[in-house]
């Protein structure tokens, strides 16, 4: 029986997603941001020493980090989910994979950060808004004709890139990235991603 960490509104909902997909056997520890700092509660902190969500415990052992705990799951219950490994679309997965969260997340951070500066922060708004487009972009021109990130069914990567698919399209980027809004929408429609937000209370 896998373990997650869920905290609401947050990355863990596409690994609680992925649980769903791959329908397997696991329970959800909830935990609720703090209603003025937004930040996830000192209980996540009690577990790992950078109190993030996701993680899971699973076969005894805590594992952090989306991508990491992404390949676990579809090591153990979906290997069709990654490429086998002799393929070019391996090469792709695994950039793919740490594109997610090493690269794409990078600007969305900045600019959720660097709003708060108000005028303060005005100097870097155009370097922060082009490398936004510039990862929007890429992530819009990679998808293949069947909508999905690497593969032509469901794969760990479109897992991963839901995060900051979602995001563009929060910013209402749909119409400068009409594939990507495309993928949003197809992954919305999915059953298992409907239970999750459901039992994520997202
Ligand atoms: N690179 C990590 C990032 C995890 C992360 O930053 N999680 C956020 C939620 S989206 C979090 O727990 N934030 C709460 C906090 O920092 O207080 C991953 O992909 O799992």
């Amino acid at each position: 029986m896998i373990t997650l960490h869920h905290l609401n509104r947050s990355r863990s909902h596409r690994i609680l997603w992925l649980l769903e997909e791959v329908e397997a056997d696991y329970q959800i520890k909830h935990y609720t941001r703090d209603a003025q700092t937004n930040l996830a509660p000192p209980e996540l902190t009690a577990i790992h020493p950078l109190g993030k969500s996701p993680m899971i415990e699973m076969d005894g052992r805590l594992i952090t980090e989306s991508a990491a705990i992404t390949e676990m799951i579809c090591a153990r219950f979906a290997p069709h989910m990654v490429p086998p490994i002799t393929t070019p679309a391996y090469v792709s997965h695994l950039e793919l994979m740490h594109f997610a969260e090493g690269s794409a997340m990078t600007p969305i951070l900045l600019n959720l950060y660097v709003a708060r500066l108000g005028e303060a922060g005005a100097p870097l708004h155009p370097r922060i808004t082009q490398q936004l487009d510039a990862h929007y972009g890429y992530m819009n021109d990679v998808l293949r004709p069947s909508g999905h990130f690497v593969l032509d069914g469901l794969s760990a990567v479109d897992i991963m890139l839901s995060f900051p698919a979602e995001i563009a399209m929060r910013q209402d980027r749909a119409a400068d990235f009409p594939r990507l809004a495309k993928f949003v929408e197809m992954i919305h429609a999915r059953p298992a991603y409907q239970r999750a937000t459901a039992l994520g209370a997202d």
